[in-house]
């Protein structure tokens, strides 16, 4: 499990990525492929179902997803995953479809999984990203997970770091990997791909998400008048989830009552209901330190079980603020190199 410190993705990257969408290109293009996938969806269903029920020691829930690695646009190097699929079985065996809960094209950041701790996730990447250097169609793409446990071939990686072979999707085949959010790994989590273009994978060039990871205690610690309550996680009304580049944030909003996705795109403007309950969800790519800050408010830190003001989130660092909406402000990143280059957004409280 490498990691490496991401190349920067910058904010006219990101403006270059949404005119495209405003354009209404077509970035959603089933593959010709389909009949491979068929098959290798097929097999995989088969696969996860076998193994499952052979082990059937999970009290969690199930969930299965398949997702696309695939180019942002024909004419740029940008790549990103798309969510083609997310069902989720219950220990009742009763199975419910949340796949409407996102995007359907392809977003950077990626679409946001979340699990509950005690929860396996089978999860199938399938790639359509042609690589000219590379016409013999096997480059791989990958799913590589923090936090949360899995074996050798679920790592995500190439042969070379994990000498035991290449985890990845190629134009040809899909890879199936297991990620078990066991007691103990609740947290928010980075996943990105480790395999494209380099050993270190093409993260930097938009292969990259989060992974949410709710606590088995449904509670969620947060700042009351000036002390440290323990609250339920459902009256979370929004969480934030907002990677930090070394030049923005970039985000996803999640309506955390119905769990529906939006893209917020580069320093987005935020928006809560006064009273209500919401979390920051912050993870740093890139090479940056930075300092952030909610002018107005502070938060429990997890670590020292104490109130604070600001945090500072290194390379490939998180920190989740959960925060009860008062007033109107900004988070920001109040490092000299975040203020120089505007790394802020509103955070505006409605009555
Ligand atoms: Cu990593």
């Amino acid at each position: 499990m490498s990691h490496k410190a991401c190349a920067e993705l910058s904010v006219g990257v990101l403006q270059m990525i949404v005119s495209a969408y405003r354009k209404k290109q077509n970035l959603n293009k089933i593959p010709k492929r389909m009949a491979i996938c068929l098959l290798v969806i097929v097999n995989a269903i088969l696969f996860v179902t076998g193994n499952v029920a052979a082990q059937g020691v999970s009290t969690g829930n199930l969930h299965r997803i398949e997702m696309y690695a695939e180019k942002q646009h024909p004419d740029y190097e940008y790549m990103a995953y798309r969510m083609l699929r997310h069902e989720v079985t219950n220990s009742a065996g009763i199975t419910s479809d949340i796949t409407s809960r996102y995007s359907t094209t392809a977003i950077i950041p990626g679409p946001t999984i979340i699990m509950d701790e005690g929860d396996v996730a089978e999860i199938t990447l399938y790639s359509s990203i042609p690589n000219p250097d590379k016409i013999d169609l096997y480059e791989s793409v990958s799913l590589h997970v923090h936090g949360v446990h899995y074996d050798i071939v679920s790592d995500g990686t190439l042969k070379y770091i994990n000498l035991f072979q290449d985890e990845g999707a190629t134009l040809v085949q899909s890879y199936t990997y297991r990620w078990n959010a066991a007691v103990g790994t609740a947290g928010t989590w980075p996943y990105h791909d480790h395999n494209m273009n380099t050993h270190n994978g093409a993260e930097d060039k938009g292969l990259f998400g989060a992974l949410i990871v709710n606590p088995v205690s449904k509670t969620v610690e947060i700042n009351q008048g000036g002390s440290i309550q323990s609250v339920s996680l459902s009256s979370i009304e929004k969480d934030y989830v907002l990677y930090i580049l070394d030049d923005a944030f970039v985000g996803t909003v999640i309506d955390s009552q119905t769990g529906q996705q939006t893209s917020v795109w580069a320093n987005p403007a935020l928006t809560a209901q006064a009273g209500s309950n919401v979390r920051f969800h912050l993870i740093a790519l890139g090479t940056n330190f930075h300092q952030f800050k909610l002018p107005g408010y502070s938060w429990p830190d997890a670590v020292t079980q104490t109130l604070i003001e600001e945090k500072a989130i290194g390379p490939l660092e998180k920190h989740v603020v959960a925060v009860q909406a008062g007033t109107s402000t900004v988070y920001m990143d109040g490092t000299f190199a975040g203020i120089a280059q505007n790394m802020t957004g509103s955070f505006n409280v409605t009555p």
